[in-house]
């Protein structure tokens, strides 16, 4: 076997408890071969092999009291998977369905995506099986001070830069950052989607959603296309999928579905107006379930299924890992759908992807179209250190930028490696080629 597949075999004989883990690997490691064909040198230098394993991965007891008075334990994590281009930098995910797996997933994709942003980001992720739901404001708070009171050995303006991810908003943020500086005496961006009172950036909300739009219709653009029109089928609605509703509306498109683990909301006329004012705070600030929508507006409520059943042109999942399986991306192929575009960190399994680049579905994959988040994410990093604030203009006229030139960046590497129109392997090779050749350079660490 070549060096690519001996280290794919290497990781699923060493993690095969750790499924999220070996797939995105295995997506990783698939869009290789061409690399390392022409770089030998990264062989020699064992790129692969260190650039698979985490450099560090805590594992924490998170202690808290609930509103009852009663003792409850959590598990927390903070993966740090690589340093090369930058201090750690990725979200924390809250959700009952965090694990080692989960989190080694998320943080291996984080670094490449953050190579692309072309800013200085390595990529770590961090998180807890702790479910929001239902927690009171006091529980939430008392959770992530006992979260950061683990964990802020390890952060640090220049170390380690955590921000929000699945459950964890600028309330969280806050919280974290009030019990970092109480613990560090010190003030400093060490964490990112902060409130815009105390070095939150503008345009940082907005920035996830915002950026998978503006990757798509550099997509569509590339077909002589536009989002003129278009009817785009959606899942999740916390902060990425409302602020990608809100600027599909920007841009001439409608979004027709939303959901959850229970079902999906089908509202043909597209969600927009007093129903995406209605939307927006949901779920990142009242943690509540998708019927409330359907029923808020008499909506069609679809229980027990996924939104990717209807008709589209584009479907945009917003939830999370591995919600669009091989029987969705058959359905959605078959119902007429022409571009997909992962706004959830791999939401969609390998098999799916797959079928669409079979199928010719255009496909953006999430590691270059959901970096408009991180992207802000660094540029609040920026402006926390020149101790300034950009006006949410200049961030947004920033992010625009970043996500055009992540979309041409990995279009032409997939075209210099012989794979053009193959955007998942054009953004692993781009975002790989920064780390490897800064990892090169840096020595056997
Ligand atoms: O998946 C992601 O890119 C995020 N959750 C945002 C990370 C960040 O540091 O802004």
């Amino acid at each position: 076997m070549g060096y690519v597949q001996d280290v794919l075999e290497q990781v699923k004989q060493a993690c095969a408890d750790q499924p999220e883990f070996v797939q995105a690997v295995t997506e990783i490691l698939e869009a290789m071969e061409p690399v390392i064909a022409k770089h030998p040198e990264y062989e020699a230098a064992g790129i692969l092999e260190r650039f698979v394993e985490p450099e560090r991965s805590l594992i924490f007891k998170v202690p808290w009291l609930d509103d009852n008075g009663k003792v409850q334990v959590n598990r927390g994590y903070r993966v740090q998977c690589n340093s090369a281009i930058g201090p750690y930098k990725g979200g924390i995910r809250f959700h009952p369905s965090v694990n080692l797996s989960v989190m080694k997933f998320l943080a291996i994709e984080q670094t490449l995506k953050n190579s692309l942003t072309g800013l200085p980001m390595g990529g770590g992720k961090g998180g807890s099986d702790f479910d929001p739901r239902g927690k009171s404001d006091n529980e939430v708070m008392k959770f992530c001070q006992s979260y950061i009171t683990e964990a802020y050995r390890i952060l640090g303006a220049n170390t380690d830069v955590p921000a929000g991810d699945i459950g964890v908003g600028a309330r969280e943020v806050g919280y974290f950052f009030g019990q970092f500086k109480r613990i560090t005496n010190s003030f400093e961006g060490v964490f990112t989607g902060k409130g815009a009172t105390f070095g939150g950036s503008l345009a940082r909300p907005e920035a996830t959603g915002y950026g998978v739009m503006y990757f798509a219709e550099e997509m569509l653009k590339a077909q002589n296309d536009s989002l003129q029109g278009k009817t785009i089928a959606a899942s999740g609605y916390g902060n990425v999928g409302t602020f990608m509703i809100e600027k599909a509306n920007q841009m001439g498109a409608k979004v027709v579905t939303i959901g959850d683990e229970n079902g999906y909301v089908y509202d043909p006329d597209g969600i927009s107006g007093e129903k995406l004012d209605f939307l927006k705070p949901l779920w990142t600030t009242y943690r509540r379930p998708a019927k409330d929508f359907a029923d808020k507006f008499n909506l069609q409520w679809i229980p027990g299924k996924r939104p990717w059943e209807v008709s589209c042109d584009i479907a945009i999942p917003t939830a999370t890992q591995n919600e669009v399986g091989k029987e969705d991306a058959e359905r959605l192929i078959a119902n007429g759908c022409k571009c997909v575009v992962e706004a959830a960190n791999m939401p969609c399994s390998l098999e799916a992807v797959t079928l669409f680049q079979k199928n010719n579905v255009l496909f953006g994959p999430a590691k270059a179209a959901n970096a408009g988040g991180v992207s802000v994410s660094g540029l609040e990093m920026s402006q926390n250190s020149m101790r300034y604030s950009w006006t949410f203009e200049e961030v947004d006229a920033k992010l625009k930028d970043i996500m055009v030139n992540i979309y041409k960046k990995s279009s032409e590497a997939a075209k210099e490696y012989g794979l053009e129109g193959n955007l998942v392997a054009g953004a692993n090779i781009a975002g790989f080629l920064k780390v490897a050749e800064a990892m090169r350079a840096q020595g056997a660490v």
